[in-house]
């Protein structure tokens, strides 16, 4: 296969920068008797933000950017001068992108919207200078704080499509050719299953020149949720859309059945999917007849709207549009409401390494922790005693 510019899915090692160290200069001046303490304060260590930016869809910028690291803060210096603070790392992400800890699975933050940011590491507070520790009976305090260290993690980034419909089916359902008849996008249209290996968005353009998204996936076989076919892998990106398009052709054996199969393996992914509207589509109903469609008719699953459409007549697409479009204008599925109701479960590990593996991600991303002169640094982090300067004599 080759290689896909779809990344919804990168590791990277992240460090925010320490703080400077407080200064423990003491001023001493020709003609000036009593010198003192006037060592500066310690810059501040950059954080590590994750900034959402909606003019970018996938991961693909950061799948060679493996180490992102803030700028340390400098140390304080005599006259009271404070030292530099370090620069912050800015990391931009599409909107709906989720990030863990690589090693402990954790969930740590989302962004969502455009111009989001979080603070994924703080960078260390600069220490005090000797300054601040003058009293009236320690008028020369030799000792200034240090900078609180850096913090570093390997962090998961994964982009989770912010869709209104997804559509759910089994390979060959017809999802591609429905999201070709009523947006723009141009996915892969076969008549063998598997066609799609990447999601598509596209945008639906509704009466009135309004509009939702539609994330087209790959087809979801029983057996997904372990693993089966492309898996889980793609399931995450419907797992915030607000409402789910089922898709089951017309020439299905057992179309409840087919739907079952579906449901379940939503269910086994996330159970918080059950929570989502469901509206479903019996496809490629060209091949049928008023007649067959009222057989087909009872036999349907119940409690959810369905409508019969074929992408290739436009049969029933409109009336698909208005189902759709009054679904989620319903006020309790719009996607903002959503999105803050999702609980991101932290990372199933077990599932993490196959899909690490799978995709080569650990090869090439060798991580050096700190290097030589932080960790120096971080040892002597004792309060020291700077010489007397003797510059000024
Ligand atoms: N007759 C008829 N055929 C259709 C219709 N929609 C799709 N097809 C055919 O069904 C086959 C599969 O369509 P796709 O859109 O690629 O199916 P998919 O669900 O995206 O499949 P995967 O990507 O493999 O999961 C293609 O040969 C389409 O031409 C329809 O409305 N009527
Ligand atoms: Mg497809």
């Amino acid at each position: 296969m080759p290689e896909s510019n779809f990344v919804d899915y990168v590791k990277i090692y992240c460090r925010s920068g320490k703080g400077g160290r407080g200064s423990t200069h003491m001023r001493r001046a020709k003609y000036v008797p009593n010198g003192g303490p006037d060592g500066g304060d310690g810059g501040r260590g950059g954080d590590i933000i994750l900034r959402a930016n909606r003019n970018y869809w996938t991961l693909l910028h950061l799948r060679y950017e493996r180490h992102i690291l803030a700028g340390h803060g400098e140390n304080g210096s005599k006259n009271r001068s404070f030292g530099k603070d370090g620069e912050d790392k800015v990391i931009e992400v599409p909107c709906g992108t989720v990030a863990y800890n690589a090693e402990t699975g954790e969930y740590l933050c989302d962004v969502t919207e455009h111009g989001q940011e979080v603070v994924l590491l703080k960078g260390g507070r600069g220490g005090l200078g000797n300054w601040h520790f003058r009293t009236a009976t320690r008028q020369a305090p030799r000792f200034a704080q240090p900078g609180e260290p850096m913090q570093e993690m390997m962090v998961i980034l994964e982009l989770k499509l912010l869709a209104d419909v997804g559509l759910v089916g089994l390979p060959n359902a017809g999802k591609s050719t429905l999201l070709s008849a009523v947006s723009a996008a141009r996915p892969k249209i076969a008549n063998y299953p598997f066609t799609t290996l990447e999601p598509n968005l596209g945008i639906v353009s509704y009466r009135d020149n309004k509009s939702f998204v539609m994330a087209d996936i790959p087809g979801i076989i029983e057996g997904a949720s372990e693993g089966k076919g492309l898996g889980l892998r793609f399931l995450r990106h419907i797992e915030r859309n607000s409402l789910l398009l089922f898709m089951v052709p017309a020439d299905s054996d057992d179309i409840a059945r087919e739907y079952d199969i579906l449901l379940n393996e939503l269910r086994q992914f996330n159970p918080e999917m059950m929570d989502k509207r469901r509206v479903l589509a019996i496809t490629k109903s060209d091949m049928l007849d008023q007649e067959l469609m009222d057989e087909i008719e009872p036999a349907l699953p119940e409690g959810i709207p369905h409508v019969f459409i074929s992408s290739i007549t436009g049969l029933g697409i409109n009336v698909l549009k208005d189902i759709l479009w009054t679904e989620l204008n319903e006020e309790s599925n719009k996607i903002e409401g959503h999105i803050e109701r999702i609980a991101h479960r932290p990372k199933d590990m077990s599932h993490l390494q196959e899909e690490l593996k799978e995709e080569g991600e650990d090869e090439d991303l060798t991580v050096e922790y700190m290097d030589e002169d932080d960790v120096e640094d971080l040892e002597d982090f004792e309060y020291e005693e700077e010489d007397w300067d003797e510059e000024d004599k």
